[in-house]
């Protein structure tokens, strides 16, 4: 396995082989197989495209070709920060082929994130497009690229501007992979980002077989087939979106939908077009959705069910979701480091509106935990503790940090308190980490802390998250001021100017003479969300 990643006791993957969880299948061989038995079906539409399965094979195969011949080779690590453009399936897949390593940055990024995504895995290539969201993150990549000297390449998948160095996706030289040696199954295939709690972010490397198994498990529980027709509006670069959307679809063999975004206006005339039976939102969107569907402007009724998930949806907005769209719901709940739940068809419904979901796997094993790692009684609310055949064992290049968050035995600490009901439905109750969870985008609460100490006029700093009607939470800074008090634009500002993104930036401020401590002499946010919530 790659240097700096963990892999599961020997026992472990035995048994998942075994069981039939693990398969003897790459990433690149899905997509191969699935253009073998179902040439003709379309697998993907996005933009003006249409493609099938076996149109979407042979592009990724002319791709890898041209990757490969621009001198990307297996295990080299390529930082992937795409909107849902059309180049992004292929790419994926072409780099899989290869047995190159995407790391998924999202497109919210800027240089502090880029910059370190680069430096950390020591990327060779960075891929971007040429503006997205007002933004041109081709100047983004030449600053990146002055300061990382691994990167050798920046590819665009649009006009590569005046950037002399830079290649288009689209004008790579022609190539072959056909030599390349086959990427080990149980090898990583890719890095995903962690919702994070530390200084700086966390890689997650997630395997070609066990990430594969999550899209199948995904897609077994969910009773997807061949007429599903999934749409991602969401960033397809999260976990959630990859397994249930594009993974769990192409297991199917159905056809995945790619939206440039969730707004209803963008969002209601594809799923009228494309005949969309499947999708997934988080709790604000779903909410935007629901108003939107009362103007009945278009027709929704392919629809089969939506599913809500990322942050916690409100059992009285989970009650209004059906009769407001007209589908089912389900809500799901997961993290890029694995363990994922979603509700099933015969879910009775209170189960549906008050749990986030049911572990996919049926290997998933589930432990609920007081402050000494102690099981509490069934149905108690405790910590979440999570190990199975696609939750990964730690996270990458991060010893000590993986000391802290795994058991000995291998249990990933999830830290969201959660209750299980007496089914196996997992009910989330809260948080022990310290993350803020705005609308389901994940904020490390001491990233950001960081970077605002070294604000002149900040002498101390606690971010938290403040109950919000819409998101779920809103980051609020805390903040003990040295000599003037900043101000809200102000950080924003001063966080803009060191590459931070912009969704990490705090919703409001509050100036305080001092930061509350708990009895262990630690700063207490729970004082603070009670004084401010
Ligand atoms: C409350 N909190 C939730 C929910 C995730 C499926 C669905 C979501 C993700 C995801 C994912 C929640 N209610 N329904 O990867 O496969 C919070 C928890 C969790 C963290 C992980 C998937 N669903 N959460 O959101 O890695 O705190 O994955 O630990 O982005 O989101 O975030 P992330």
């Amino acid at each position: 396995m790659l240097d700096g990643c963990t892999p599961w006791p020997e026992e472990f993957a035995e048994r998942y082989r075994a069981a039939g969880r693990w398969r003897d299948e790459t990433l690149g061989e899905l997509l191969a197989r699935q253009a073998r038995d179902r040439p003709g079906k379309t697998a993907l539409v996005v933009g003006a495209h249409r493609w099938s399965y076996a149109e979407l094979d042979a592009r990724t195969t002319h791709l890898a070709g041209g990757l490969h011949a621009a001198g990307i080779g297996p295990g080299d690590r390529v930082v992937v920060q795409l909107p849902n453009l059309p180049e992004l399936v292929p790419l994926l897949f072409a780099l899989f082929r290869i047995g190159a390593l995407p790391v998924m940055a999202l497109p919210a990024h800027r240089g502090s994130e880029i910059g370190y995504f680069c430096e950390f895995t020591e990327a060779v290539a960075y891929v971007i497009p040429d503006t997205h969201a007002g933004f041109d993150h081709r100047e983004l990549a030449a600053e990146v690229a002055a300061r990382v000297p691994t990167l050798k390449h920046v590819l665009v998948a649009g006009d590569v501007g005046d950037h002399d160095g830079f290649t288009a996706l689209d004008g790579l030289p022609a190539g072959d992979v056909s030599g390349l040696p086959r990427p080990d199954p149980a090898d990583v295939a890719l890095f995903l980002l962690s919702g994070g709690t530390t200084g700086v972010p966390k890689l997650v490397p997630r395997g070609h077989q066990e990430w594969s198994y999550s899209g199948r498990a995904v897609a077994e529980s969910c009773g997807y087939d061949q007429d599903t027709v999934h749409m991602v509006s969401l960033p397809l670069c999260h976990n959630w979106p990859l397994t249930h959307g594009l993974l769990a679809t192409f297991h199917a063999g159905g056809t995945l939908v790619l939206a440039p975004g969730p707004s209803p206006d963008v969002a209601f005339p594809l799923v009228e077009r494309e005949g969309v039976t499947e999708t997934g939102l988080v709790p604000g969107v779903a909410l935007l959705w629901m108003e939107a569907a009362d103007w009945g402007e278009h027709d929704l009724s392919s629809l089969r069910r939506v599913t809500i998930g990322g942050t916690k949806l409100q059992p009285e907005m989970a009650r209004r979701v059906e009769p407001a769209l007209g589908c089912r719901l389900q809500q799901a709940f997961g993290m890029a480091e694995g363990l994922c739940g979603f509700h099933r068809w015969d879910d009775p419904q209170e189960v549906v509106l008050m749990s986030q979901g049911l572990p996919v796997s049926p290997d998933d094993e589930l432990r609920v935990v007081d402050e000494e790692d102690t099981d509490v009684a069934p149905g108690e609310v405790g910590q979440l503790l999570a190990r199975g055949p696609y939750t990964v064992r730690g996270y990458y290049r991060a010893p000590e940090h993986n000391a802290r968050t795994f058991t000995e035995d291998g249990f990933y600490r999830t830290g969201d308190l959660v209750r299980l009901l007496p089914t196996g439905h997992v009910v989330f109750e809260g948080r022990v980490k310290d993350q803020i969870n705005r609308g389901g985008d994940k904020i490390a609460a001491e990233e950001v802390e960081n970077h605002l100490l070294a604000h002149p006029n900040v002498r101390e700093v606690a971010l938290v998250g403040l109950p919000d009607e819409v998101l779920g939470e809103r980051g609020c800074a805390c903040v003990v001021p040295r000599g003037e008090a900043p101000t809200l634009a102000g950080l924003a500002a001063f966080l803009r100017e060191r590459g931070v993104a912009a969704y990490k930036f705090p919703d409001r401020l509050e100036i305080v003479p001092a930061l509350p401590a708990t009895a262990l002499g630690k700063v207490s946010k729970k004082k603070l969300i009670a004084m401010f919530g």
